[in-house]
């Protein structure tokens, strides 16, 4: 799983003070009060973004400031507020807050476009004429702005691949990754190539963004530690579907490519049942590849049947290394995808239960309360 950590800190914007003015116009001498409120400090918000694969962006720049609130004006006018920032990151990112030295995951933005509220800005001020009064009529009070919440923050990306691809070593899983996405996994003519799970983001014409993860070739005897054992089937534990990528040359007798394949089917099937029940129940789809080899194509008929009359189910055939068959590929894993169930989500502790007065050892850092403040006004 390819993890990629960051750790920022975030200050919203402070509230602008209120303004202590009064009014003067001609004929008026002695107006009454009329400082208006300071404007509320931007927010501090984080969002996934399409376009961001890597937290690398985070190296050089980790302290992020939304912009303070503007003082209050003069005839009641408000402050302007400040301007709230925006912090992209990739999408599959998780949202800890740090704090008395503890993580707690505040948010898991597994989905593109959604933005989480890190940092509250602080309220404005009040101005003086929200002091008056019937016994003070030039009340010179007036609050300061609230603090806008820093926090420090750690950001994990934490991809849950959406499709898992599953086959005897040499199938090809690596190179139907490349072809798929734009990975440069590394593809070899011997088996486990693929050491540790490769993955790669697939766009789909309307699904879009799809995480699939290539895993090491499974082998009889997986579940009992063979080959490189069956502990990377947990990356393909928590996708929505999966594609057992069938080799026909797999284990091959003479030239019968059709036990070849149903045997590789049976084999991949049983150790993952043997790793975890559930996985076996996940949507899937079964290709059979390496098309381009003439012996192949000829027996993809019987392949073909063969599959139809043992499993009732339809195969894709395609030649990763040519890349023939590829769009039609694609069309069936939009398809399954569109049916399979959501994304697991990772569990998360909704901010504002971290906020519980009763388990805030420091409130006031939160819970400001505004002091009034008088201001000397010597011309009045
Ligand atoms: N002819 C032919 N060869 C292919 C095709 N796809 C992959 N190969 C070859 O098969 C070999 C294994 O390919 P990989 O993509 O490394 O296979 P893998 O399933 O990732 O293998 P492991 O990582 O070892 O489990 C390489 O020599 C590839 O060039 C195909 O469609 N046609
Ligand atoms: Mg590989």
């Amino acid at each position: 799983m390819l993890i990629d950590v960051a750790q920022i800190k975030v200050k919203a914007g402070n509230g602008g003070d209120g303004q202590v003015s009064f009014r003067r116009e001609k004929f008026i001498p002695k107006g009454g009060p009329d400082g208006g409120d300071g404007g509320k400090g931007g927010d501090v918000y984080i969002i996934s973004d399409n376009n961001m694969a890597t937290l690398m962006d985070f190296k050089s720049k980790n302290i992020f400031e939304a912009t303070p609130g503007f003082v209050g004006g003069k005839k009641k006018m408000s402050g302007a507020n400040g301007d709230d920032l925006y912090i992209k990151v990739p999408v599959g990112t998780l949202i800890y807050e740090l704090k008395n030295g503890q993580e707690v995951l505040v948010s898991d933005l597994d989905t593109a476009q959604t933005q989480f509220l890190v940092a509250r800005g602080g309220r404005g001020g009040k101005g003086n004429w929200r002091f008056r009064s019937s016994t003070n009529q030039t009340p010179t009070q007036y609050t300061e702005g609230v603090r806008g919440e820093v926090k420090t923050i750690k950001l994990e990306i934490k991809l849950v691949a959406d499709i898992g691809l599953v086959g005897v070593p040499n199938a090809g899983k690596s190179t139907l990754l490349n072809l798929l996405t734009r990975s440069n996994a590394k593809v070899g003519d011997y088996p486990f190539t693929t050491l540790s799970p490769n993955l790669g983001i697939l766009e789909l014409p309307t699904l879009g963004h799809t995480v699939i993860a290539d895993i090491p070739g499974l082998i009889e005897g997986a579940a009992e530690g063979k080959g490189l054992g069956d502990q990377f089937l947990r990356h393909v534990e928590r996708t929505r579907m999966l594609l057992f990528i069938i080799d026909p040359l797999f284990d091959i007798k003479g030239d019968d490519y059709v036990t070849s394949s149903l045997n590789s089917y049976e084999m991949l099937r049983n150790e993952l049942q043997q790793y975890n029940e559930k996985v076996i129940e996940k949507p899937a789809l079964t290709i059979i590849n390496k098309l381009d080899i003439t012996e192949v194509l000829d027996s993809f008929e019987k392949i073909k049947k063969a599959f139809k009359d043992k499993y009732k189910i339809s195969v894709i055939g395609i030649s990763a290394a040519s890349g023939k068959g590829r769009d039609d590929l694609l069309i069936a894993i939009e398809k399954e995808l569109r049916q399979a169930p959501a994304r697991e989500k990772f569990e998360t502790v909704s901010p504002t239960k971290l906020y519980d007065p009763s388990n805030l050892p420091n409130r006031r850092m939160v819970f400001q309360t505004e002091k009034v403040k008088t201001k000397d006004v010597k011309k009045y």
